[in-house]
This record gives structure tokens, sequence and C-alpha cells, in this order.
């Protein structure tokens, strides 16, 4: 297969969202990494797990993009690889913001587990995918069983709490936006993912299977740049 990384298609929207992602998440870990310098102490590791976050993806989008762009295919692997590291760096997030309120480290390990949970059981569903139906909603529905782990958690459980005794109005905000994040632009993964060869989305609608990566893509811009952008809002604010 012809390598072909200088021209875009215009009617493939995919190839685009691989280059703007790219660009998107480079730029923002600049970004981070820069305004490092703009927050009180306490502030700054937050600031460099936000800049990590879009860091991470950054180098993964550089590999996904070409492995795209060359065979057209998803980049499975790259995607979990990518999602392994980022997603426990925003229980971290979590965890720092909720941390003078209280939080112990038991929090974040929970957090972790049913990340790691979700993350395998995901991949399971989509690298080993024999096209069927059942097998997709199968691990699809065990996947989301740590999705709502970390949901109720965020909502409800020990983030929400925590951030609720918290004495600063703008980490209980930022906490709750945060809850938004994982509610809303979390929520776009596993319509992404139903929209697979055999996933119940696709086989209701009859899409085509490379879908998976714009939803994929237009939702890490959204949770893994929106994200760290909440979380500088507050450590501004916060060092004021
Ligand atoms: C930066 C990357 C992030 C925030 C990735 C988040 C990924 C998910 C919330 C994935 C969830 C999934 C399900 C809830 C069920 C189907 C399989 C997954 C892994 C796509």
């Amino acid at each position: 297969m012809l390598l072909n990384i200088l021209t875009i298609p215009k009617d493939d929207p995919v190839a685009f969202t691989f280059f703007t992602g790219y660009m998107a998440m480079l730029a923002a870990s600049v970004f981070f990494f820069f305004e490092r310098g703009s927050v009180d102490k306490k502030w700054k590791l937050s600031l460099l797990i936000s800049g990590l976050i879009t860091g991470i993806a950054a180098v993964h989008y550089f590999y996904m993009r070409d492995y795209y762009m060359a065979t057209g295919d998803n980049p499975t692997a790259l995607r979990y690889i990518d999602w392994t590291l980022t997603v426990p760096l925003m229980c971290v997030e979590f965890y720092l913001l909720t941390k003078a309120a209280g939080a112990k480290s038991s929090l974040l390990w929970k957090l972790i587990l049913a990340s790691a949970w979700m993350l395998i059981a995901g991949y399971i569903g989509e690298a080993f995918s024999d096209g069927s139906t059942g097998h997709s909603v199968q691990w699809g529905v065990l996947s989301t069983l740590g999705y709502i782990y970390i949901l109720y958690t965020a909502w409800f459980g020990e983030v929400a709490q925590l951030a609720e005794k918290s004495n600063s109005t703008t980490v209980k905000n930022g906490v709750r936006t945060l809850a938004w994040f994982v509610l809303v632009g979390w929520s776009i993964y596993p319509i992404g993912y139903m929209c697979m060869d055999g996933g119940w989305l696709n086989t209701m609608l009859g899409w085509e299977s490379s879908n998976i990566d714009l939803w994929y893509n237009i939702a890490d811009a959204i949770n893994k740049i929106g994200f760290g952008l909440v979380v500088y809002n507050i450590a501004i604010k916060e060092s004021e």
C-alpha cells in the first residue's frame, strides 16, 4: 500500500481530524507547560499532568495519523496504549483537586483500577472482534461497568463529596465541570465503539466501521484539551 501522508483526501474527515487532532494536542501541551510559570507552586503539578496528557496524545496521534494514512485501518492498539496512559492521568487530576479536602490515595487507585477494567474490556471488544454483535455488546457492557463506576464517583461518590467539603468554590465548581466532561464528553467513546463492525449502532444503521476514529478523535480533543483547560482555569483563579 502506498504511504500517502502528504495528501489528505477532501472527502476523508477521519484523516482531517487525525491531522488537526495531532496539532491541537501539541499546541495544548506547549501551552500547559509554559503556563506552569503563571500559577502558584501548589498548582504546578496539576498543570504538568495536563501537559503530559495532551503530550502523550500528541505523540500517539503522530503515529496513528501515519498508520491510518498508510493503511486506512483503525489504529486500535495505538489508541488503547494512548488511553491506558492518559485516562489514569485524568484520575490523578481528580485526586489532586480533592487532595486538599482530604482525598486518600485509595481513591486514586480505585479510579485507576476502574479505568483499567474499562479499557481492557474495550480493547478485547475491538481488537478481538469477530465482527459479531454478540462479542461487541458483551465486552462493551463489561467495559461500561468501569465507566459507570468513574461516573458515579465523580458525580455522587468520593470525588463529589470531597469537592463539596472543599472551602474553595472554584474547586467545587471546577470538579463539577469535570464531572460533566465525564458524563457528556466521555459518552462519545461508547457511541463510537457501537459504530464498529458488528457494533450495535453499526448493525442498526448500516454505518461504515471507519467512523469509529472520527468519534474518538473528536472526543479526545474535547476531553483532553477541554479537561486540561478546566484544570488550568481553576489553577489560575486559585493563584490570584
Ligand atoms: C483521553 C482519553 C479518554 C478520556 C478516553 C476515554 C475512553 C472511554 C470513556 C471509553 C469507554 C468505552 C466504553 C464505556 C464502552 C465501550 C468501550 C470503550 C472503551 C470505548
